[in-house]
């Protein structure tokens, strides 16, 4: 499959992981990269020197192109976006905010930067400001969020801005895939389902919480108090965290709740007190695969589909 992502990015397949805080690291990363994808390594609110060392890591794996996710809600936002320069990471996805005042300094060092973004006025934003590409994030998604499902925001932002558009929010399969591209997208990027990953390093409860998830079983926190919106997997977290919200607690209330809640989840496994981030469509997600496997299905299965299609529907 070639899009102007594959060409951009010098990979075999349009497919980007998602940057997720506490789980991606350099293993993981290394193997989305060395199967062909783009992996993906997460500064989330780690220190910037603890990242440095992932990339060292990754560079050993992998010889493949590999990327950094800065999260820009983060307090080392401003750190990592030199490192990166510093050690020549290939790719930058960023989330939770607007890189626009690293764009220069990115794009000088030969970075390709690929901005998440959640709306299309964000997206326009991006390509004005240099972007390579944007990924446009539905609300489907795990983690942070924004208001607009997939299925809705994807064609909007195709139609609204003319570099490549890659999907992400709900995708998991080669269906997932293929209705990507005939939205307008040249590129996915998955998250959930490299939870469930031989390589993902994140403690087995974790996975098990995954595979064990059904259709309705995320929740959205942080949508009363006028935090961030989060999406993870229910749990006594996000059932207290909401009963707080709805009785009216503060930003600061709220906090207090889940600072260190993505490390309980994917560093202890506490079950009752993580915030087990997650997309919708882990209730389709019930086999843990390598990486390589996860991409070659999605793949075979989408090509097979975008092949066959139209006869099946005697057009
Ligand atoms: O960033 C993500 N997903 C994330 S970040 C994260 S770590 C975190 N943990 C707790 C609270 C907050 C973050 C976990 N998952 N996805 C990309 C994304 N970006 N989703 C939504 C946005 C977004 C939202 C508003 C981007 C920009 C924005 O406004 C910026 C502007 O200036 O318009």
């Amino acid at each position: 499959m070639k899009t102007r992502i594959t060409e951009l990015l010098g990979v075999e397949y349009p497919v980007l992981q998602g940057g997720m805080a506490w789980v991606a690291e350099s293993t993981l990363a290394a193997a989305v990269s060395n199967a062909g994808g783009v992996g993906l390594i997460a500064g989330g609110s780690a220190p910037a020197e603890v990242i440095r060392e992932e990339i060292r890591k990754a560079k050993k794996l992998t010889d493949k192109p590999f990327g950094v996710n800065i999260m820009l809600m983060s307090p080392n936002a401003e750190e990592l976006a030199k490192i990166v320069v510093e050690e020549g990471v290939a790719v930058v996805t960023t989330g939770a905010g607007n890189p626009g005042q690293y764009m220069e300094s990115w794009k000088a060092a030969g970075i390709k930067v690929i901005p998440v973004v959640a709306s299309v006025a964000l997206a326009r934003r991006m390509e004005r400001a240099g972007a390579d590409a944007v990924i446009a994030e539905g609300c489907e998604s795990g983690g942070h969020i924004g208001q607009t499902t997939t299925m809705c925001l994807v064609p909007q932002v195709v139609d609204a801005v003319s570099i490549p558009v890659l999907a992400a929010g709900g995708i998991a399969d080669g269906r997932g895939l293929a209705a990507a591209m005939m939205l307008g997208a040249e590129g996915i990027q998955m998250g959930t389902v490299f939870l469930a990953s031989e390589e993902c390093q994140i403690h087995p409860n974790y996975k098990e919480l995954v595979l064990g998830a059904k259709d309705t079983d995320s929740a959205v926190t942080g949508q009363i108090c006028g935090g961030a919106a989060v999406r993870q997997i229910k749990n006594r977290y996000t059932k207290k965290v909401i009963e707080r919200e709805r009785a009216g607690a503060t930003f600061e209330e709220i906090e207090e709740l889940t600072i260190g809640s993505l490390r309980r989840a994917a560093k202890d496994g506490d079950r009752e007190n993580g915030s087990f981030m997650a997309g919708q469509i882990a209730g389709m997600v019930h086999e843990i695969r390598p990486c390589s496997k996860i991409i070659t299905d999605v793949f075979t299965e989408a090509e097979e589909l975008l092949r066959n299609k139209a006869a099946s529907l005697s057009l």
